[in-house]
C-alpha cells in the first residue's frame, strides 16, 4: 500500500525504493546530528596529556549539560595520524571498538610522534613535512602538510560523542542506539572528493547540502536506481580529496550505520561523518598524489590479493544453469564459437532445495564428472554459498550445536526469511565458526578437485522479512556485540571465513562477495549487484567501479548485460565491450531474463562480442601485471585519469575515461545508444597518444581529427575505443586459446609507443597463475635510442614500434616498414631481449 501512495505523490518510479530505506530524517541519530552544532564545548584536559611509547594519551571533556570524560589516544600508523576516542562509562556496556581489528592488515606499522606543548595548543609532528596543531579549547585539529593548512577537524564544532545532548539518561540502562558519534572535517582548497562506496552515483562526490547525505549501510537494494545517495550492498568508509599537489584521505573506521554529509564552499569542502554508535576512530592520510594515498591505505588495510589468473578471464553466469548437461553444453558452445572463457557459474538452484553445501540430487548428481570435463581445458566452476542456512538440516543443526548462529535480542537463535524460506545465519564473527566452515567446505568439494571457486552472495546480510531487508539492529553476535555495531563488516567476516577455509588447496582461492567493508580487498572480489539491462546502468557502472579502485578494492565488476531485463543486441554488445575493462568480468542474468550467452546475439553482434572477449584475453598480461602492482602498491587496476593529470582541474571530473593500471592504455567505453563518435579528453594536456582501437596500434591522435588537436574518433558497432600513451610498452598475447591456462606458454607481442624523446617503458609480471607465494618474475622493458631491453628473458614473437623513426639494436630480426609502423617479425624466434 505504502508503495503506491508514495508513487502517487511523487509521480515517478524514482521513489519506489525510497520507502524501503531510511532517509536521514527517518533515522533518529542522523536527524539529530546533521545540522546540530551541539554548542561545541569539547576541550582537552591539559593535565591529561601524556606521551607513552610514541603514543599521545589524553582526555577530552565537556561539562554542559553533564560531565563527559572521553579518553583518547593519538598514534601514528604508516606515517599517518590516527585519533581514537572512547567514552568512560560508569555503568553499561562498552562501545564497539573492533572495527579496526577486522579492517586492518596484520602488517600495519605503528610509528612514533613528537609533541611540543604550547600555551593553548599542542604541536604533534610526524613523518616528513607533517604536523598537526591541536587547539585545547575548544578542541580543534589543524593539519599542515608542507607548511600549508590542508585540513581542519571540528572547525564547524560538530564533534559529538556520548549520550548528550540527545541522550536522556547519563547513567543506568542506556537505550542502546543513542550513542551516535559525529565529527566534521574541512578540507582547504579541495573541491573534489571521491570514494565512500557503494553508491550508484557520479565518481566525484556531490554536495549534499539540503538533500540526502550519502549513507553507508549494507543492504540488498535490488533494482537499485542510478544517481542516488542511497546505501547499497557494501561500504568502505574511505573518502579521498584531491587537488593540484596534495591528496588526502579520511578513513572513518566505523562499521555501524553511517551518514556522510558534504558541503562545498567555493574550493573548500567540508565532510560531516555521523555513525550510529561505536568508538570514534579515524585516520588522516596526507600525501602528494592519489597513488601515494592508496599505497598508505593499502599498508594499513592490506592490498588486493594477487588473483588466480583464471579469475581474470571471462566468467559466464546466469540464474541458473539447469543441470550438468546444460553446464557442459554452454561450456562446449564457447569452444564451438571460438570464444575464450575461464569460469562457469552456478546460482542457488544447484543445491538440494537451497540447502548450501549440498548438490541437487537429480540435476547435479555427479559434480565430479562436471568438474573433470571443465578441468580438461583449464576451466573452473563457481558455486554460490550464502550465509543464510535453511532450518532443519545438518548444517543449521551444526550452527545450533556449536552455538555459532546469530542471536536475537533475547539471546535465542535468530530466525528470518530468505531464499530457502525460514533460515538462521552463521555468525562468522565467532572464532568457532572457522573450523566449522572449514569442515563444511572440505566435505562439500568433491575429492581432489582444485577447480572450484566460490560466490558469497546475500551477505549484507539480506533478510527478506527484516527491517530495510536486513537484520534487526538489536540482534546479538559473538562477544555480545549488537548487530548495529558490526553491520557493515559482517559481509567481510563471512567472505574472509570462506577464503580461509580454502587455503588448504594448492590453488589461490577466488571468492566473489556482494557485501564488503574496508579490508575486503584482501580476500574477495566484488560486483555491483542487481543492476538492470538499461543504458544508464551500463554508464554508471564505470564511475562505480572506478570508485572501488579509488577506495582500494580494485577487483570489481558489474553484471555484463544487466541482471534484470533483456538488453537489446546493441546494448549487450556495448556492455561486453565495456565489460572487458572491468577488473572482474562476468556476464550474468536473472532467472526471468531470456538466455543471452554470446552466440545467441546473432550476426553481426556475436562477432563483436567474440572480438571483445578475445581482446580481454590478448590484454591479459597487462591485467595480470596491473593486479600484481596493485597487490604491492595498492594502486588502481582501472585508474581514473586524474591519477595522471591531477594538476588539471578538468581531469578531476572525468569519469567515463580511464587508464588500465600504469600501462598507458587509455579507454573510453561507448555507453550511449547509437553512438557514432567518441571524444577522448585526456589528450589535451600535451602527452602523445596513439590510436589503439580494438588493441590495434595506429596513428597519433592529432591526425584522427585532421590535426585539430581534438581526439574525436568515429566508432562503429565493432569498435572498442582505446588510445595508447606515448612512452608505453604493452605486452600482449595474440593467439586464441580456450582459457588463460592454455595461454601460459604463448609468446608475447610487444607494442612499443615512443614518447617525444623516443623512449618507452613497460612492465610484465609472470608466474604460474595459481600457487600462493610461488616463483615469479617482474620484468621491466625499456626502449630508447640505444635499443630495446628487458630485465629478464621474454619469449617474444613480434614487436611493433610506433612514433620513432630510428631505434637501434632491435633489428636482430627483420625490421620492416609497414605504413607508419616498424614491425619486427620472424627474427630468430623466439627473440630474447636481455640487458
Ligand atoms: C622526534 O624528535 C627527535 C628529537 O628531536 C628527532 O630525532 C626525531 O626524528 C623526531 N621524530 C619525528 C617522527 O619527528
Ligand atoms: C581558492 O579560491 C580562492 C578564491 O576563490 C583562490 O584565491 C585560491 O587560490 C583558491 N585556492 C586553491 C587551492 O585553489
Ligand atoms: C577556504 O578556506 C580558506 C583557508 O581557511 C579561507 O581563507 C577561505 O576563506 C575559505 N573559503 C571559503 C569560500 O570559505
Ligand atoms: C586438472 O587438470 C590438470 C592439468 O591442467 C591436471 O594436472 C590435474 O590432474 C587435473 N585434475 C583432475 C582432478 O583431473
Ligand atoms: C622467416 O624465416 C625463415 C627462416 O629464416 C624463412 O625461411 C622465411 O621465409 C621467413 N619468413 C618471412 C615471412 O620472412
Ligand atoms: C533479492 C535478489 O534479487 N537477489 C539477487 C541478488 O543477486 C544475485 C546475483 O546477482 C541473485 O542471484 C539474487 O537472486
Amino acid at each position: 500500500m505504502r508503495v503506491f501512495s508514495l508513487f502517487a505523490i511523487v509521480g515517478g518510479c524514482s521513489a519506489v525504493k525510497d520507502y524501503l530505506f531510511k532517509a536521514c530524517a527517518d533515522s533518529g541519530f542522523c536527524r539529530q546530528h546533521v545540522d546540530n552544532d551541539g554548542g561545541g564545548g569539547y576541550y582537552v584536559q591539559e593535565e591529561s596529556l601524556e606521551l607513552t611509547n610514541g603514543v599521545l594519551h589524553g582526555v577530552v571533556s565537556k561539562v554542559q549539560p553533564h560531565q563527559v570524560q572521553l579518553p583518547f589516544e593519538i598514534s601514528i600508523v604508516e606515517n599517518s595520524f590516527r585519533f581514537r576516542m572512547d567514552e568512560q562509562r560508569v555503568v553499561g556496556h562498552k562501545r564497539y571498538n573492533e572495527a579496526a581489528k577486522w579492517a586492518f592488515s596484520e602488517n600495519a606499522q605503528m610509528g612514533h610522534l613528537n609533541y611540543t606543548r604550547r600555551k593553548t595548543s599542542v604541536d604533534v609532528s610526524y613523518g616528513h613535512h607533517k604536523k598537526v596543531v591541536i587547539q585545547m579549547n575548544p578542541v580543534l585539529f589543524t593539519f599542515y602538510y608542507r607548511d600549508q593548512v590542508q585540513l581542519v577537524v571540528n572547525e564547524k564544532q560538530l564533534l559529538h560523542m556520548g549520550l548528550e545532548p540527545m541522550g536522556l539518561e547519563p547513567m543506568g540502562k542506556e537505550p542502546m542506539g543513542q550513542e551516535a558519534i559525529g565529527l566534521d572535517f574541512t578540507l582547504k582548497g579541495f573541491s573534489h572528493l571521491y570514494g565512500i562506496p557503494e553508491h550508484a552515483d557520479t565518481m566525484s562526490l556531490k554536495d549534499t547540502s539540503g538533500s540526502e547525505p550519502y549513507r553507508l549501510y549494507n543492504v540488498d537494494i535490488f533494482e537499485y536506481e542510478v544517481d542516488s545517495r542511497l546505501p547499497m550492498y557494501g561500504s568502505i568508509p574511505l573518502l579521498m580529496a584531491v587537488k593540484r599537489d596534495v591528496s588526502i584521505a579520511i578513513f572513518w573506521i566505523n562499521s555501524a550505520d553511517t551518514f556522510v554529509d558534504i558541503h562545498k564552499e567555493s574550493n573548500n569542502s567540508s565532510v560531516h561523518w555521523m555513525s550510529e554508535n561505536g568508538v570514534m576512530d579515524f585516520i588522516v592520510i596526507i600525501e602528494d598524489k592519489p597513488r601515494d594515498v592508496n599505497r598508505v591505505y593499502g599498508r594499513i588495510t592490506g592490498n588486493v590479493m594477487l588473483p588466480l589468473l583464471a579469475s581474470l578471464g571471462y566468467h559466464q553466469c546466469r540464474w541458473n544453469y539447469n543441470d550438468i548437461e546444460d553446464v557442459l553444453d554452454v561450456h562446449s558452445k564457447f569452444d564451438e564459437y571460438q570464444i575464450p572463457y575461464d569460469n562457469i557459474w552456478l546460482d542457488i538452484e544447484y543445491t538440494d532445495n537451497k540447502k548450501y553445501f549440498t548438490w541437487h540430487p537429480e540435476n547435479f548428481n555427479d559434480p565430479g564428472r562436471m568438474l573433470q570435463v571443465l578441468n580438461r581445458t583449464g576451466r573452473n566452476l563457481v558455486v554460490i554459498i550464502d550465509p543464510h542456512i535453511k532450518t532443519g538440516y545438518e548444517v543449521s543443526q551444526g550452527l545450533i550445536d556449536n552455538d555459532i548462529a546469530i542471536k536475537n535480542s533475547k539471546n535465542e537463535v535468530y530466525h528470518g526469511h530468505c531464499w530457502p524460506g525460514e533460515s538462521i545465519w552463521v555468525d562468522t564473527l565467532h572464532p568457532a565458526s572457522q573450523p566449522f566452515w572449514n569442515k563444511l567446505h572440505q566435505r562439500f568439494i568433491p575429492d581432489k578437485y582444485q577447480n572450484i571457486l566460490f560466490w558469497n552472495d546475500m551477505n549484507e546480510p539480506s533478510v527478506f522479512d527484516g527491517p530495510e531487508t536486513t537484520m534487526p539492529k538489536d540482534n546479538i553476535h559473538y562477544g555480545q556485540w549488537e548487530h548495529r555495531s558490526v553491520h557493515n563488516l559482517y559481509g567481510l567476516t563471512m567472505h574472509e571465513a570462506t577464503y580461509k577455509s580454502l587455503l588448504n588447496k594448492q590453488q589461490r582461492p577466488f571468492i566473489l562477495t556482494r557485501s564488503f567493508f574496508a579490508g575486503s580487498q584482501r580476500t574477495a572480489a566484488m560486483w555491483t549487484g542487481d543492476n538492470m539491462s538499461r543504458w544508464e546502468y551500463l554508464k554508471v557502472s564505470i564511475p562505480m567501479i572506478l570508485t572501488m579502485n579509488i577506495a582500494g578494492m580494485p577487483f570489481a565488476g558489474a553484471d555484463v548485460g544487466g541482471f534484470f531485463g533483456d538488453p537489446s543486441a546493441e546494448l549487450l554488445t556495448r556492455w561486453y565491450q565495456a565489460g572487458v575493462w572491468y577488473p572482474f568480468f562476468r556476464g550474468h542474468a536473472h532467472i526471468d531474463s531470456r538466455r543471452r550467452e554470446p552466440w545467441l546475439a546473432g550476426d553481426p553482434y556475436i562477432g563483436h562480442i567474440r572480438d571483445a572477449i578475445r581482446l580481454r584475453y590478448a590484454m591479459m598480461p597487462v591485467f595480470y601485471t596491473s593486479f600484481y602492482e596493485a597487490s604491492v602498491n595498492g594502486t588502481p587496476v582501472i585508474k581514473p585519469v586524474f591519477y595522471e593529470y591531477h594538476h588539471h582541474k578538468k581531469a578531476l571530473d572525468i569519469e567515463d575515461e580511464f587508464f588500465l593500471g600504469d600501462s598507458g592504455v587509455l579507454v573510453k567505453p561507448v555507453t550511449d545508444e547509437g553512438a557514432t563518435t567518441v571524444t577522448f579528453s585526456s589528450v589535451e594536456w600535451g602527452d602523445t597518444f596513439y590510436s589503439f582501437t580494438n588493441g590495434v596500434i595506429g596513428e597519433k591522435v592529432e591526425s584522427l581529427a585532421g590535426g585539430g588537436g581534438s581526439a574525436a574518433a568515429a566508432v562503429t558497432l565493432g569498435d572498442i575505443p582505446m588510445l595508447l600513451k606515448g612512452g608505453s610498452i604493452v605486452p600482449m598475447k595474440m593467439r586464441y586459446r580456450r582459457s588463460t591456462k592454455l595461454m601460459r606458454y604463448d609468446p608475447y607481442t610487444l607494442v612499443v609507443a615512443l614518447d617525444k624523446e623516443n623512449r618507452a617503458k613497460g612492465t610484465l609480471y609472470v608466474d604460474d597463475g595459481e600457487t600462493i607465494n610461488g616463483e615469479y618474475t617482474y620484468i621491466t622493458i625499456e626502449a630508447d635510442a640505444s635499443g630495446l631491453r628487458s630485465s629478464s628473458a621474454i619469449n617474444v614473437e613480434k614487436v611493433i614500434i610506433v612514433g620513432g623513426s630510428t631505434i637501434n639494436g632491435v633489428s636482430s630480426g627483420n625490421l620492416k616498414q609497414e605504413g607508419g609502423r616498424a614491425v619486427i617479425t620472424n627474427a630468430t624466434l623466439p627473440i630474447y631481449f636481455v640487458v
